[in-house]
């Protein structure tokens, strides 16, 4: 029987990936960090199923323990303050678990499991301001802009160091932003359908938001995760950016999670309104050639739908707690 570690395992990303490898057969462990275990609520519908542990990504020994104990065949490396902003109001507890806590785990993995296959969710946010090339691939430079992005790309490079040098089986994917219901509500498009649903059951009258012209690449959560087990299944450990190479507005976005509602968002949105980023012209975009080709790997929810989906799920979990 295979089986995985997933770091992480509650939140958006590791709760689909949970999913997944469960219908694939897996017997699935799922790391939770200290004082998480309240929030399981992603997990809700398979929590008979997995195994969950509390496990430590600032301590070397708790985790070559845990890893040694399994060795697993697999382990997902889903845990970071992936939020931006928060991330950067502790910008060293965001290096020592975002960047040093990788190199713990791979360093684990080399002493107590070496056989085991490693997957590190990079981020698009790597390629920073103004990248070279647009859209971005995985031949573009790195030039981060912020100390979450710079412990990404850290944790990006010890991937690839451990991968040259160790032999560690270790694959990275570059991620552009992936969205879907359970998404938490500090992200702009779960913050724009659920104001929607909440505008329409009369919960609220209007939506702030920073800057609408600011664009995105954003894919389905679900097929991401499809990926990132794509790339454990090669014969060899590789990089690849995952994303859907389509950009959408934040005004797009809002345009359409009103129309699912039946509403005008002109009549509720209030831009300008946060200081969110308001400066904010990038470019990031992602070519997802290489995962296409190598991976057989294509993004299947469009944005609309992905919109769709999470304003009716919005609607659903709304009407249940009036
Ligand atoms: O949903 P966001 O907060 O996601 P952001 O910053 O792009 O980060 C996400 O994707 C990255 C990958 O590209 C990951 F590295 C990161 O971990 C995370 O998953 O913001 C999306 C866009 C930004 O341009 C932001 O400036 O929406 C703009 N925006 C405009 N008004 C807003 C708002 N974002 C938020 N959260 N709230 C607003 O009111």
């Amino acid at each position: 029987m295979s089986s995985a570690i997933i770091i992480g395992v509650a939140g958006q990303d590791g709760s689909y990936l949970a999913e997944l490898l469960l219908e694939k057969g897996y017997r699935v462990v799922g790391t939770v960090q200290p004082g998480e275990s309240g929030s399981l609520e992603n997990l809700a519908n398979i929590s008979e199923r997995i195994e969950i542990v509390v496990t430590d990504l600032l301590d070397q020994n708790n985790l070559s323990e845990v890893i040694g104990g399994y060795r697993p065949g697999e382990i997902y490396n889903l845990a970071s303050q992936s939020h931006l902003l928060t991330s950067l109001e502790d910008p060293a507890l965001t290096g020592e678990i975002s960047g040093l806590g990788v190199t713990r785990i791979l360093k684990a993995i080399q002493t107590t499991s070496p056989k085991t296959r490693f997957f590190q969710a990079s981020s698009s946010e790597m390629f920073g301001r103004q990248p070279r090339d647009v859209p971005q691939d995985e031949g573009t430079p790195f030039e981060p802009w912020n100390a979450y992005a710079a412990a990404k790309l850290y944790a990006h490079w010890v991937v690839a160091s451990y991968r040259r040098d160790h032999g560690i089986f270790a694959c990275a994917g570059i991620l552009y932003n992936h969205e879907s219901p359970r998404r938490r509500p500090e992200f702009v498009t779960r913050k724009i359908t659920r104001a929607a649903a909440m505008v329409k059951l009369g919960l609220a009258g209007d939506l702030p938001l920073g800057n609408l012209d600011a664009r995105r690449d954003w894919g389905f959560a679900g097929d991401f995760v499809r990926g990132m087990w794509l790339m454990l299944q090669q014969s060899q450990p590789d990089d690849y950016v995952l994303a859907t190479g389509e950009t959408h507005s934040v005004r797009d976005l809002c345009e359409e999670a009103f129309s699912c509602v039946g509403l005008d968002y002109c009549d509720y949105v209030a831009p300008g309104t946060t200081d969110f980023r308001r400066e904010e012209e990038i470019l990031l975009v992602g070519n997802p050639g290489k995962a296409r080709k190598f991976l057989g790997w294509e993004p299947v929810v469009p944005f609309q739908e992905l919109i769709r989906m999470m304003v009716d799920a919005d609607l659903a979990s709304l009407r249940n707690t009036r």
